[in-house]
C-alpha cells in the first residue's frame, strides 16, 4: 500500500519542456494546471497524501518529479537524470524526499552514472531497470548497490525505442503487467499476467496503480476496459497537455 505521494506543479515554461512529438503542438498551461489539480484529486481518492510542491520556471520538465527520485518503502534514492536541461531538478526534489526517510535511508545516483526514475518499475522488493538513453550501466550500478543497501535488488532491461522503461510498462500489483510495444516480446516480462496494450493505444501503457485503484489516462476505451476487467477501481484523468511532453500518468508523481 502507498501511503505517500509528492507532486510538483508545472510551471509555465513547459512549453519549451522536452518532446518527441513537437506535431502534438505546444501544451497549454493554463488546461495543464486543470488536468494537474484532477491528477491531484485522483490521488487523494486513492487515499494517499499528496505533497504539492510548487513550479520551477527555469525547468520547463520538472512537473515530472518521478525522474529525479525513486521511493521505496526502505529508502530513496535521489537520481541523476540523463537530460542535461533537467538534470540541476534533483537538487529541489531532497528536503521533499527528507521529510519521508532518515539519512541513513537516503542514496544518490552521480557523475558519471545517470538514471531517470521513469526508467524504474517496482515488483515488490525486485526492481527492473531500463537501459534506456536516459539511464546508463554505471547509474544502474550504483541503483544496484543502493537498493542493496535497503535489502532489495534490481535487474537490467535492454531497451531501444521507448525513452522510459514505464513508458510502455506498467505494474499492477498481483502479477499484472500491462506491456505495449517493444516490451511485448521481452522474455523477462513473460512470466505475468500481460494486459497487451495495442499499437494505436500504446500512450496508454503508462497508468499507475495505488492501492487497488488504478489511474488510467482519458482517451483509450481498449486499456480501460482490459483494467476494469480485471476488477480495479478505475479512475480516468485527463492528461492530454503532459502527453505533448512525452509525459503520463506515472511521471506525474513519487508513490511510496
Ligand atoms: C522528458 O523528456 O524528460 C520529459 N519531457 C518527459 C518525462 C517523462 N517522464 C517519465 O516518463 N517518467
Amino acid at each position: 500500500m502507498f501511503k505517500h505521494t509528492i507532486v510538483r506543479r508545472p510551471a509555465k515554461s513547459m512549453v519549451e519542456g522536452i518532446t518527441s512529438a513537437p506535431e502534438l503542438g505546444k501544451p497549454d498551461h493554463a488546461l495543464a494546471l486543470k488536468q494537474h489539480d484532477a491528477y491531484i484529486e485522483a490521488l487523494k481518492a486513492c487515499g494517499v497524501d499528496v505533497l504539492v510542491l510548487d513550479a520551477l520556471e527555469d525547468y520547463p520538465d520538472s512537473c515530472f518529479v518521478e525522474d529525479v527520485a525513486v521511493c521505496t518503502r526502505a529508502g530513496a534514492i535521489i537520481t541523476n537524470p540523463g537530460a542535461a536541461s533537467r538534470n540541476k531538478e534533483k537538487d529541489y526534489i531532497v528536503d521533499a524526499v527528507k521529510k519521508f526517510y532518515t539519512e541513513d535511508q537516503m542514496a544518490y545516483i552521480t557523475a558519471p552514472g545517470t538514471l531517470d526514475g521513469g526508467d524504474v518499475m517496482m515488483v515488490g522488493d525486485h526492481f527492473y531497470v531500463g537501459l534506456s538513453e536516459r539511464t546508463n550501466a554505471e547509474g544502474i550500478d550504483q541503483f544496484t548497490k543502493a537498493l542493496a543497501k535497503f535489502g532489495m535488488t534490481c535487474e537490467a532491461v535492454e531497451m531501444k525505442e521507448m525513452l522510459h522503461l514505464k513508458t510502455g510498462l506498467a505494474y499492477l500489483e498481483n502479477n499484472n503487467l500491462i506491456v505495449g510495444g517493444e516490451f511485448i516480446t521481452t522474455p523477462v516480462f513473460e512470466k505475468f499476467n500481460r494486459l497487451e496494450v495495442s499499437e494505436d493505444e500504446a500512450y496508454s501503457c503508462n497508468c499507475i496503480w495505488i492501492n487497488d485503484n488504478v489511474i488510467v489516462p482519458a482517451g483509450y476505451p481498449k486499456t480501460q476496459a482490459k483494467v476494469e476487467a480485471l476488477g480495479y477501481n478505475v479512475i480516468v484523468v485527463d492528461t492530454s497537455e503532459f502527453r505533448k511532453l512525452d509525459g503520463g500518468l506515472s511521471c506525474l508523481s513519487l508513490r511510496f
